[in-house]
Parts: structure tokens; sequence; C-alpha cells
């Protein structure tokens, strides 16, 4: 098949889909890319980092407003790029197209929602079902995300990955060995490297409220830091009102790209620049234009995903899918479709939305 992946960016841009035999050609293609590619890539700077984007693809059109179209700018996504908004499945079009057409100046890490499992309550699945009117699309994708590095490193001196760090991960190399290709585990490390979130009121791990990955604290940081003989350790994966949050004095940064999340949050977003020096500079914005904002009525249902109304299929979900917990409905022990029922019938506006992303 002659694929022409300029003319397919050109047409994502223009808010146009993709045929699904193209989706299916370009997904195959870089699966072949992403299949050499280590668990941990390791990448110079100047390179802009974005957070998670959660299918909010005209803020995503406007990330590349702010910091620059590719290849000019270098860019590493941090994973999450579906499920919730409404735009999943143009976002992911258009990252896939361009990883495999500037495939050293593109990077993408994979976030806890590139699973199988989480993208049947979440979003994805269901948008691929009314937009191309059969499971196919979400299969190409779904098949793709098991080929995604885990991790990136920039300059010897910043590690990148979703979530964060796991107990029983405690040198790099050890992640280099790990096998990703699969579906992301309901434990183990590398369902922590999705998973698990830093702790600014502890030093050590602990159970994660979220019911898979753990929490960790400023010893563990350091620790990890001082191992790997580096600097910063830079994730994504909780939402941020400000864009951004620094934390263990200037040794952890969360980066989140999802503006006014869910279209109804109200929060700031960055994007991360780091130059060549090393310097970290966040670029904060507000969401897209209201001009350039899906209607109400498109909102209203993606309301239905943000607290994660079930789409039918619970056979393939398991803890991760459930992601059991605001503090409210979970009990934390990663229960499957109970809780997650339980979550369904809270009220939208609840903050616990910070709690499973
Ligand atoms: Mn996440």
């Amino acid at each position: 098949m002659v694929l022409d992946l300029d003319r397919c960016i050109e047409s994502l841009f223009k808010r146009q889909l993709l045929a699904e035999s193209v989706i299916k050609e370009i997904c195959e293609r870089t699966k072949e890319l992403l299949m050499n590619e280590s668990n941990v890539v390791h990448i110079n700077a100047p390179v802009t980092v974005v957070g998670d984007i959660h299918g909010q693809f005209y803020d995503l059109l406007e990330i590349f407003k702010i910091g620059g179209y590719c290849p000019d700018t270098n860019y590493l996504f941090l994973g999450d790029y579906v499920d919730r908004g409404l735009y999943s499945v143009e976002t992911m079009s258009i990252l896939t197209c361009l990883k495999l057409r500037y495939p050293d100046r593109v990077q993408l890490v994979r976030g806890n929602h590139e699973s199988r499992a989480v993208t049947q309550t979440y979003g994805f699945y269901t948008e691929c079902m009314k937009k191309y009117g059969s499971p196919q699309v979400w299969h190409y994708f779904t098949d793709l995300f098991d080929y995604l590095t885990l991790s990136v490193v920039i300059d010897n001196m910043i590690f990148c990955v979703h979530g964060g760090l796991s107990p029983s991960i405690h040198t790099i190399d050890q992640i280099k060995v790990m096998d990703r290709f699969k579906e992301i585990p309901h434990e183990g490390p590398m369902a922590d490297l999705v998973w698990s979130d830093p702790d600014p009121g502890r030093e050590e791990f602990a159970v994660s409220p979220r019911g898979a990955g753990y929490t960790f604290g400023s010893l563990v940081v350091e620790k990890f830091l001082h191992e790997n003989g580096m600097d910063h350790i830079l994730r994504a994966h909780q939402l941020c009102m400000e864009g951004f949050q620094v934390l263990f004095d200037d040794q952890l940064s969360t980066v989140w790209s999802a503006p006014n999340y869910c279209y109804r949050c109200g929060n700031l977003a960055s994007i991360l620049e780091v130059g060549v020096d090393g310097e970290r500079h966040f670029n904060v914005f507000e969401a897209a234009p209201e001009n350039e904002r899906p209607s109400a009525a498109e909102v209203q249902r993606a309301a239905m995903f943000a607290n994660g109304i079930p789409t039918g299929l619970f056979s393939g979900v398991g803890s991760n899918g459930a992601m059991t917990s605001s503090p409210a409905a979970g009990n934390g022990n990663g229960n499957g479709a109970s809780s997650f029922l339980t979550t369904a019938g809270m009220d939208p506006t609840q903050d616990a939305i910070h709690y499973f992303l």
C-alpha cells in the first residue's frame, strides 16, 4: 500500500478522519518501528515534553501552535493519549503518523490508558465504534499500544515515565530487560511505571488509592536518582490545577497537558521545554478558544465517561480498568467491576476524578 504520510497528517490537522485501511497500515508500520526501540529510549535536548492529552484533540492542536510543529520541535509525549475526551481517535491517529514520519523527533511513552482493559471503560472503545462502526480501529490501536516504550532518558539526566517508580525497580538497567510487549498487567513493575504517583507527605512506598501501582516518597526519589546518576524524574498522570507541579526539592515534576480536563475541571495545562543546558521551562496554557471547542451536546456525552460509565463490556476489565477508587467509593483492593460500578454512580463534579485518571 502506498502511504502518503504528509497527506494523512494534513487531513488530520483539518479534522478529517483517516480511512480504516489507512489506520491499519499506519499501525502495522509503527509497530515495526517501535519493536526496535528499547524500554528506555535515550534522547537529547532540546525537547518539548507533553503530559496527558486524553482525547482533547483541539487542545493538542493548540500545543503544536504554542510549542511548534514537527519536525521543527522535538516532542516527547508521556502517555494517556486516549479516553475521557471526545477525540481519542484523532489524537492517536495524528500522534502515530507523526511518530512514523519523524521517528527520531517524536517519542511516545505508554500511559496507563494505553490498555485494552482501560479503554473499554473510559471512552476510546465506544468512540471507535461510533466513528468507524466496528471495533477494528480500536483493535489496531490497542495492538499498537503493546509496542510503546515505557520510559525515556533525556541527556542521561532526566528520567521520564508516565506514572512513577516501582518498589521492584532499583536501576534503569532493570527496566531495559523487562518484556513490555503485552497488555499492561494488573500488578508488577510494568504496572507500577504507568500507575504510580509521588506522595510529598511520605518517604517510602505505600499502597496507592488508585488500586494499582504505589505512591512513593522523598527517600525513594533520592535513592533512585542517586543510584542511576540522574538529576530529575519527569512524569504526567495526575491532574494539576496550575498545569504542572514540582516536588521533592526540584527532584520530580509532573506535567499535565489537558486544559479544562473533561471540559469541566477549569484547570490550566502546560508543556515542558527542556533546553540544551538542561534548563526546564513550563509553558502554561488554557483550553482552546471557544469556537474550536466541542458543542455542549458533545461535552455532555463526554461527561458520561468522566466517571467511567460502563460500555457494556465488563469482560476485559480487570482491576486496572476498575481503578477503584475515589476515597469515597473505593476499598483500594483493586477489586474489579464491583468497585467500578460504585464509582459510576458518583457525582461527576466530585474530585475523585483526580484519583482514577
Ligand atoms: Mn494516567
